[in-house]
C-alpha cells in the first residue's frame, strides 16, 4: 500500500513537470497518461494485486490520481488555446504603426541656412543671454539715453530689477564678444529678441534675428556689400538683384538698408513689394567708431561692418508666410507643410 502511495506521488511530480507548447505536445500527454495503453490504465490494473481489505482505500487513491491527471490535461489544453488565440488575432502582414516624425520649425530651417552660409565665409556663431543689462543692449551700442528705442513702450524691463531687460536685438551678444575677444572678429549671432508691440499679422512681441559683425584692419564698405550680396545669392538664388539705400542706425556710420528684387512678382509689382518691385531684407553699416572704442578697440587701426536681419522676414520671402503669428501658434497644419525641408 505504501509503495502504491509513493509510486503515485512520483507520477504526480512527473505530470506536474510536463511542459506543453502546442497541440502536438498535449496529444503526447494524453496518449502517455490517459490513452487506452496509457499510465492510468496501467495503474488501474494494479488493483487486482491489492489485498481485499485494502481495495477500498487503493480505489480511492487511484480515482483521485485519475482525476488529478484529467484536470492537468484540461489545464494544459486551456493554456494552449489561450496562446493560439493571441497568435490568431495577430495579423503579421499588417504594416507597423507609423510614428509621425516632427518637422523642423520654419524659423529654425531658415536660421540654419543663414548660419551655414556665413559659416562658409569664416564667421563663427556666438550666443548670449536673453535677459540683458542696459549697457550690453543699449549703452555699448551707442544708443543715447533719450533714443526712442529705449522707450518703455519698446523694451520689456524686468519688474524685480529694472536695470535688467529682455534684449531688443542680438547686438548685445556682439558686445559680449568684443568685451572678450580682440580683432579679428567675425561672428554671427542668431537668437530671439523681444519688443513691446501689439501682436498682429505684421508685429509680434518677440521675433528672431541674425546679426553679424566683422572687425579687422582694412575692412571696407565694399566688403560689406560683397558679403551681403553673396549671402542673398546663396539664400535666394543667382538671379536676385540687390540695392542699398542710405539709412540710420545709432551703432553704424554710414548705415544702409539692403533691398532685394521681389521674388514673388519678379519685380513687376505685387502686395509683398507694395508695387515697388523691391523688398527690404536687412540693415547694415560700418561699425560706429564709438562702439569700437567702448571695447578698447582702436578705431584708427580697426574698422568693421555689421548687419542685422529678421529671420521671420527671410522666412516670409522664402516660404510666403504672410502672418507672423503663425510662427508661434504651433498649428500642425502650418508646421507640417515644412515636412522634408532640410
Ligand atoms: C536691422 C538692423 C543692424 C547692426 C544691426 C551692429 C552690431 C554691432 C555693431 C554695430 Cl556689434 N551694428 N548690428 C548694424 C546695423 C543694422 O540691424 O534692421 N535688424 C533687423
Amino acid at each position: 500500500m505504501n509503495s502504491l502511495v509513493q509510486q503515485l506521488e512520483q507520477y504526480k511530480q512527473e505530470i506536474n513537470a510536463f511542459v506543453v507548447n502546442n497541440a502536438d505536445d498535449a496529444e503526447v500527454f494524453r496518449i502517455k497518461y490517459l490513452g487506452t495503453k496509457g499510465l492510468i490504465k496501467n495503474v488501474m490494473g494494479l488493483m487486482k494485486d491489492v489485498p481485499a481489505e485494502q481495495k477500498k482505500e487503493a480505489g480511492l487513491l487511484l480515482n483521485e490520481f485519475k482525476l488529478f491527471t484529467e484536470q492537468k490535461f484540461e489545464q494544459l489544453k486551456q493554456s494552449i488555446e489561450n496562446n493560439s488565440e493571441e497568435e490568431n488575432n495577430l495579423d503579421w502582414s499588417l504594416p507597423g504603426n507609423i510614428v509621425p516624425v516632427g518637422t523642423r520649425h520654419p524659423l529654425n530651417l531658415v536660421r540654419n541656412k543663414i548660419v551655414s552660409i556665413f559659416e562658409r565665409l569664416g564667421f563663427s556663431v556666438a550666443e548670449g543671454p536673453e535677459i540683458e543689462d542696459d549697457w550690453h543692449n543699449f549703452g555699448a551700442m551707442n544708443l543715447p539715453e533719450d533714443h526712442p528705442a529705449r522707450d518703455m513702450q519698446d523694451t520689456f524691463y524686468i519688474n524685480q530689477n529694472p536695470s535688467w531687460l529682455l534684449r531688443t536685438h542680438t547686438s548685445s551678444v556682439q558686445a559680449r564678444v568684443m568685451e572678450k575677444q580682440k580683432p579679428p572678429i567675425r561672428v554671427i549671432c542668431p537668437g530671439r529678441v523681444y519688443r513691446n508691440e501689439t501682436i498682429s499679422a505684421r508685429a509680434h512681441c518677440f521675433f528672431h534675428q541674425v546679426e553679424g559683425l566683422y572687425v579687422d584692419e582694412n575692412v571696407s564698405f565694399a566688403d560689406l556689400k560683397q558679403t551681403l550680396y553673396f549671402f542673398v545669392q546663396e539664400m535666394f538664388g543667382k538671379d536676385v538683384k540687390v540695392r542699398f539705400r542710405p539709412s540710420y542706425f545709432p551703432f553704424t556710420e554710414p548705415s544702409a538698408e539692403m533691398d532685394i528684387s521681389c521674388l514673388i512678382c519678379g519685380g513687376d509689382g505685387c502686395n509683398v513689394c507694395k508695387h515697388t518691385g523691391w523688398v527690404e531684407i536687412l540693415g547694415s553699416g560700418m561699425v560706429h567708431p564709438k562702439v569700437l572704442e567702448n571695447f578698447g578697440i582702436d578705431s584708427n587701426k580697426y574698422t568693421g561692418f555689421a548687419f542685422g536681419m529678421g529671420v521671420e522676414r527671410i522666412c516670409q520671402l522664402k516660404y510666403r508666410v504672410n502672418d507672423l503669428r503663425l510662427y508661434s501658434q504651433n498649428d500642425v497644419r502650418f508646421l507640417k507643410q515644412f515636412t522634408g525641408v532640410v
